[in-house]
């Protein structure tokens, strides 16, 4: 039998099987009836065909899918739903016309034409369709696949992932825009293909991602979180231990990644390229095949372990220590290892050069010291799974590790704040056997593993310690904290609904 990932995105024809998760379909039915009466009204017929792909929430394994190491996220039912219609090839209005059931998200318009860039100066929530709109016809060209000339689509998304939360709304949308299309077309690809190709799409909005969230979306299978790897893309079940439930809840920090892009994300992409190329010299690579080779910090980790190996130890975090100073590396003091000057490095890499423009220093052994014991602690969270301890044992070591990952992304990689904080102390003063961050940070939401019996107790603790005064000040309504605090069970990948 075919690897589920190999298989294309399936197709269904009622939502018995798209959520599969055992929860009530009336509510899911009434998105999509909605859906279909407000496509009527804005467009004046109905849509072809659905897509949806859901949010993911990462248990452990922060920034290192784009340095190359595997993740281990899980989707959750939040979801984003595009409802498309396609003109037929005669109509005068070759337009893309994307609209929102949120009000709050105006009428976007853009012309039918995949090699149109995107305004990134101008940031605008169609962008993120006009990705996977690009992404389908530069994959489609690329496999020899006939779409026929560009023709006008009309648009209507519905998503309930909260965005800015850390829970990868903007993969969810942008997934559910790529597969929207290629249903659109009557096209459909392997899984693992899409996951790629969607990875790759979403950087034309301007953040260099790895493709955690987009692999996860699609290839997500119902009651399993998935351990990701990469080059090539690769999801492998994990069964999570009995008795344990992951509590996601928002710090109510918004974390703007697409505005923030080169002081934040992209920033620490750099760091990471330049302590791996800095690594690489000073573990015997000659700068100049240092920088044309070398791009992540997975591409030295055979350097590292064997110089630890060389001094009895296999953690790659031990170069780290050896070769890489504390205090922030100065731009000169990186050009006078790497004999280049750092524009001209990335020369071809407008983001990265926003971000030497923002960047005071570099804090190369602090980011690779986070990535190589991050990685590792990875690959400890999937052998305890799928170790013989007990459940109980089980989830007190993976509670630890959550709690070291918090650590690691607060001190080393700076990517957490003050309101996250003090969300993960609550958490973890209640109960929780483990809380941090997820996702990008610097705001957006926090994952607790949390024994099941308690869930009730947990989440009536953090309305009343951490949400309550949110409540007061007017931050958030009472009524929604149901969309800021929840449980949530592993749930299913993408899928396309056709009526
Ligand atoms: P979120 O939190 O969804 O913005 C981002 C990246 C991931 C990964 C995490 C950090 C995108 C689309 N996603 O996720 O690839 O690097 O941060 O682990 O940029
Ligand atoms: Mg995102």
């Amino acid at each position: 039998m075919a690897k589920h990932e190999e298989l294309p995105i399936p197709i269904y024809s009622s939502l018995e099987h798209v959520y599969g998760d055992g929860s009530p379909l009336e509510e899911a039915q009434l998105r999509y009836d909605t859906l279909k009466s407000k496509f009527l009204q804005v467009f004046g017929h109905p849509p072809d065909v659905y897509a949806r792909s859901p949010g993911r929430v990462n248990l452990i394994g922060e920034h290192i899918d784009y340095e190359g190491y595997s993740v281990l996220p899980m989707a959750i039912r939040q979801d984003t739903i595009v409802a498309i219609r396609k003109h037929d090839a005669g109509e005068a209005q070759k337009f893309i016309r994307i609209a929102n059931v949120n009000d709050k998200y105006t009428l976007c318009t853009y012309p039918a034409d995949p090699n149109q860039e995107i305004d990134l100066k101008n940031h605008r929530w169609g962008h993120y369709f006009i990705c996977g709109y690009k992404g389908f016809y530069e994959y489609a060209k690329s496999k020899g696949v006939d779409v026929g000339v560009p023709v006008g689509l009309d648009v209507l998304v519905d998503g309930t992932v909260p965005t800015g939360s850390g829970l990868s709304s903007s993969a969810a949308f942008v997934c559910s825009s790529t597969i929207a299309v290629m249903a659109a077309f009557n096209v459909n690809f392997p899984k693992k293909e899409i996951a790629q190709l969607t990875c790759e799409c979403e950087r034309h909005i301007g953040t260099q991602s790895g493709g955690m969230d987009q692999a996860i979306s699609v290839m997500a299978q119902t009651g399993f979180a998935e351990l990701i790897d990469f080059n090539p893309i690769r999801a492998t079940d994990v069964q999570l231990p009995a008795g344990g439930t992951f509590v996601i809840a928002h710090s109510l920090a918004e974390s703007l990644k697409a505005v923030t892009a080169a002081t934040n994300y992209n920033n620490r992409v750099v760091e990471c390229q330049l302590a791996a190329i800095v690594l690489a010299i000073k573990l015997g690579m000659k700068p100049q095949d240092a920088r044309s080779k070398v791009k992540t910090l997975s591409d030295v980790e055979g350097l590292c372990v064997s110089f630890a190996s060389s001094h009895g130890s296999s953690d790659p975090v031990a170069a780290v220590k050896e070769f890489l100073k504390e205090e922030p590396y100065t731009a000169e003091e990186i050009e006078k290892i790497t004999e280049e000057n750092l524009p001209s490095l990335f020369s071809n890499s407008p983001t990265s050069l926003d971000v030497l423009k923002a960047a005071k220093h570099y804090k190369l052994y602090q980011r690779a010291a986070h990535v190589y014991s991050e990685a590792k602690r990875v690959h400890v969270f999937k052998d305890t799974v799928a170790s013989n301890l007990s459940d109980e044992d089980k989830l007190k070591k993976l509670g630890d590790l959550m709690n070291d990952s918090h650590y690691s992304c607060s001190v080393l990689y700076e990517c957490s704040c003050p309101e996250l904080e003090e969300l993960v102390k609550v958490c973890r003063e209640h109960g929780a056997l483990g809380a941090r961050l997820t996702g990008a940070g610097w705001g957006g939401c926090a994952v607790a593993l949390v024994k099941e019996p308690i869930v009730p107790q947990f989440i009536l603790n953090l309305k009343e310690r951490f949400f309550q005064a949110r409540i007061d000040k007017g931050v958030i309504n009472k009524t929604d904290l149901g969309l800021y605090v929840f449980a949530s069970k592993p749930s299913s990948g993408a899928a396309i609904i056709k009526f």
